[in-house]
C-alpha cells in the first residue's frame, strides 16, 4: 500500500468524491488534522465556520432541502457531538439527507478517561438512519460510501460518522478513494411500486364519490409535482397538503386546497377532509398534525396510501391499497393506467370545491389582514410578506406564531421546496441557520426566515455567521415577549392559568444592528409594507422586528385553540 494519504486527507477526498460542495461546522482539538487537510488540499469544498454545532446541522438541513444534495455538518468530540444531535434527528424524521461528522478522541485512549469521551455511536443511534464511529483509517472510504448510500436511498435520512483523532494520521490507500455518483443526490436508486399496485390505486380512486389527496413532504422530496399535477387535473380531484407537503403543487393551482390539520389548517380546508369518502395519502405519514390527532379521516374512511417507506402503510389507518415506491415513478404509473383507459375524462369537481373553500378562507383572512390595530396582527404581517416577496422566494419558519399563519395564508406560487420548517421535532431556533444553509444551496432566490422572539434567543449568535458570509437574508421576528405558543395552549387547555411563559421584551433590531445587520423595529401596521419592501431589497442581511399581537389573543389557525 502506498503511504501518500492520511485518514484526515482521505476523509476530505471522499467528501470531494461524493460531490460535497459545502460543509458547515466548527473546530475542536480532535479536529486539528481534518482542518489541516481541508486547508492543504485543493478540493473545491467551501467550509462555512458556524458558531454552534446545532446551527451547523440546521444549515446542512436547509441546504439539503433546497438542493436535493447531501448537507454536511461537522463538529468536534464531546460537547460538539452532543450539540450536533438536534439537527440529525430533525433531518432523519423529516426524510432529508444530512451527514454529521464528529471527530472523536483517539481509539488508542478509549477507556482511559480522556477529556470529552462519550460513546458517540450509542448517542447517535436513535437519531440517525445509519451511524458508525470509524475505528481504522483504512475503513474511512468504505464508511463514507456507506453513509451516503444510507442517506440517499429509500426514505432519505441523516447519517453520522465519528472520526477519531489518531486514525486521522494513519495511512489510507489512495486507490480506495472513489464514490458512487448516484448517491450524491436523493432520492437515489428510485424504486418502482410492485406490479399491479398503481392499477389498484387508480381503480379505488375512480370508485370513490368524493376523494381527497393529502400530500406530505415525500411528494416534494421525490420531485413528483408534475405527475401529481397531471393526475389532479385530469381527475379534477382536490389536493390538500401537510405543512411539509406545501410545494407538492403550486398553491395557485386550481386543485390545491392548501394545508389541512391542526397547525395551519382552517375550518374551510378541514371541511373537505371530513367530507372525503376516500383519502389518498401521498408521501405523508398521516401523523398527528395533518390528521388533527386522527380526528379525520375518521375510522372507516377508505384509504389509499403512496409512500417510499413500507413502514408507514397501515400504521394509522387500515389501508385499502398500499403503493410502496418512489412517488414520481408511482404517480407516473397511475397516470399511465389512466392514459390507457378510454372512458373519457372523470371529474370529481375538486376545483370547484377548492375555489369555494379558498374564497371563504381568503375573505376571513382579508378582514383581519387589513386591521390597523397595534400590537400588529400576524395576519397583517403575512399580507405584507405576500406583497413583498418574489415568486421564487425561499421562506424558512420556526415553530411559533409564524408557522401556522404562514402555512394557512401565504400562497406559494410555485411547486417545489420553497417553504421550509422543521416539522418533525419543531425545535426552536432552527429558521435563522436553516435559512443560511438554504441560501448557500439556492443563492439566487430571495431567502427569508420567520421566527418568534423566543426562537431568536436560541439562535441569535449565528447572526455573526450571516454577516460574515454577507448572505442577503431577511429575518422577520414576531415579537410578543413570551413563549407564545405555550401561553396560548395554557389559555386553551388550562383556563388561562399562565405559568412561566413570559420573558422580558428584548430589542431584536438593536441586537441585530450590533452584529451589522440592517434592521428595523415596526410597531405601527401602517409602516409594515414599506419597511418589509426595504428590508427585502437590502443588499445584505436585514431584520424586521415586528411588535405582534400576543398569540393567546389571536385567531391563530391552530385547531385545538379554536372555539
Ligand atoms: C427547543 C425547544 N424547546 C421547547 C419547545 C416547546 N415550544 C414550542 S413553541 C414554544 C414557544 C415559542 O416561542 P416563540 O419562539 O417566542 O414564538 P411564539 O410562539 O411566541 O410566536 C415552545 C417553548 C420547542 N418547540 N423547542
Amino acid at each position: 500500500m502506498s503511504n501518500q494519504m492520511n485518514g484526515a486527507e482521505a476523509m476530505v477526498r471522499m467528501l470531494e468524491a461524493q460531490g460535497v460542495r459545502h460543509i458547515f461546522g466548527l473546530c475542536g482539538d480532535t479536529t486539528l488534522p481534518f482542518y489541516d487537510a481541508m486547508l492543504r488540499l485543493d478540493h473545491g469544498i467551501t467550509h462555512v465556520l458556524t458558531r454552534d454545532e446545532r446551527h451547523a446541522t440546521y444549515m446542512a438541513d436547509g441546504y439539503a432541502r433546497v438542493t436535493g444534495r447531501v448537507g454536511v455538518a461537522e463538529g468536534p468530540s464531546g460537547g460538539g457531538a452532543t450539540y450536533i444531535l438536534p439537527g440529525l434527528i430533525e433531518a432523519t424524521e423529516s426524510s432529508y439527507a444530512v451527514l454529521g461528522i464528529t471527530t472523536d478522541i483517539s481509539v488508542g485512549s478509549y477507556g482511559k478517561y480522556p477529556l470529552t469521551e462519550v460513546d458517540q455511536e450509542a448517542l447517535m443511534r436513535p437519531l440517525t438512519k445509519w451511524n458508525t464511529v470509524i475505528k481504522r483509517a483504512d475503513h474511512i472510504p468504505r464508511m463514507v460510501r456507506t453513509a451516503f448510500r444510507a442517506m440517499t436511498t429509500g426514505r432519505p435520512g441523516a447519517a453520522h460518522l465519528g472520526l477519531p483523532y489518531d486514525i486521522q494520521y494513519d495511512p489510507v490507500d489512495p486507490a480506495d478513494i472513489w464514490a458512487d455518483p448516484a448517491t450524491q443526490c436523493f432520492p437515489a436508486y428510485r424504486q418502482a411500486p410492485q406490479p399491479g399496485a398503481a392499477q389498484a390505486a387508480a381503480e379505488a380512486i375512480l370508485s370513490a364519490k368524493n376523494p381527497l389527496i393529502v400530500c406530505g413532504g415525500g411528494v416534494v422530496i421525490a420531485g413528483a409535482w408534475e405527475e401529481l399535477d397531471r393526475l389532479a387535473t385530469r381527475l379534477d380531484i382536490a389536493v390538500a397538503t401537510s405543512i411539509s407537503g406545501q410545494g407538492a403543487l403550486a398553491e395557485t393551482h386550481p386543485n390545491c386546497l392548501g394545508v389541512v390539520g391542526s397547525n395551519g389548517g382552517t375550518d374551510q380546508t378541514w371541511a373537505l377532509m371530513e367530507a372525503a369518502d376516500l383519502v389518498v395519502f401521498m408521501g405523508c405519514r398521516a401523523g398527528s398534525t395533518t390528521t388533527a390527532r386522527w380526528e379525520a379521516p375518521k375510522p372507516g374512511t377508505r384509504i389509499v396510501h403512496f409512500d417510499s417507506d413500507p413502514m408507514v402503510m397501515n400504521a394509522n389507518y387500515a389501508t385499502e391499497v398500499a403503493v410502496v415506491g418512489d412517488l414520481q415513478l408511482a404517480l407516473a404509473e397511475v397516470n399511465a393506467v389512466l392514459d390507457a383507459r378510454d372512458q373519457g375524462a372523470e371529474s370529481f369537481g375538486g376545483a370547484a370545491a377548492v375555489a369555494a373553500a379558498r374564497a371563504a378562507k381568503r375573505a376571513a383572512f382579508d378582514r383581519l389582514a387589513q386591521s390597523t390595530a397595534a400590537p400588529i396582527r400576524p395576519e397583517r404581517v403575512i399580507a405584507a410578506l405576500i406583497k413583498a416577496l418574489p415568486p421564487d422566494a425561499t421562506i424558512v419558519s420556526d415553530p411559533g406564531t409564524s408557522c401556522p399563519y404562514f402555512s394557512a395564508h401565504y400562497v406559494l406560487p410555485q411547486p417545489g421546496r420553497h417553504f421550509i420548517t422543521n416539522r418533525a421535532h419543531g425545535a426552536l431556533g432552527y429558521a435563522l441557520s436553516a435559512a443560511l444553509g438554504a441560501w448557500y444551496g439556492r443563492p439566487a432566490s430571495k431567502t427569508v426566515a420567520l421566527m418568534g422572539d423566543g426562537s431568536f434567543g436560541f439562535t441569535v449568535g449565528e447572526l455573526e455567521t450571516v454577516c460574515r458570509t454577507r448572505a442577503p437574508i431577511t429575518f422577520v421576528v414576531f415579537s410578543n415577549a413570551s413563549f407564545g405558543w405555550i401561553k396560548a395552549s395554557q389559555q386553551a387547555d388550562k383556563g388561562a392559568r399562565y405559568y412561566n411563559v413570559d420573558f422580558d421584551r428584548t430589542d431584536q433590531a438593536a441586537i441585530a444592528a450590533a452584529y451589522g445587520v440592517k434592521s428595523w423595529r415596526v410597531e405601527d401596521p401602517a409602516d409594515l409594507d414599506r419597511v418589509l419592501a426595504q428590508a427585502v431589497a437590502h443588499n445584505g442581511p436585514s431584520l424586521v422586528d415586528v411588535i405582534c399581537q400576543p398569540l393567546e389573543d389571536t385567531a391563530a389557525p391552530v385547531r385545538r385553540w379554536m372555539g
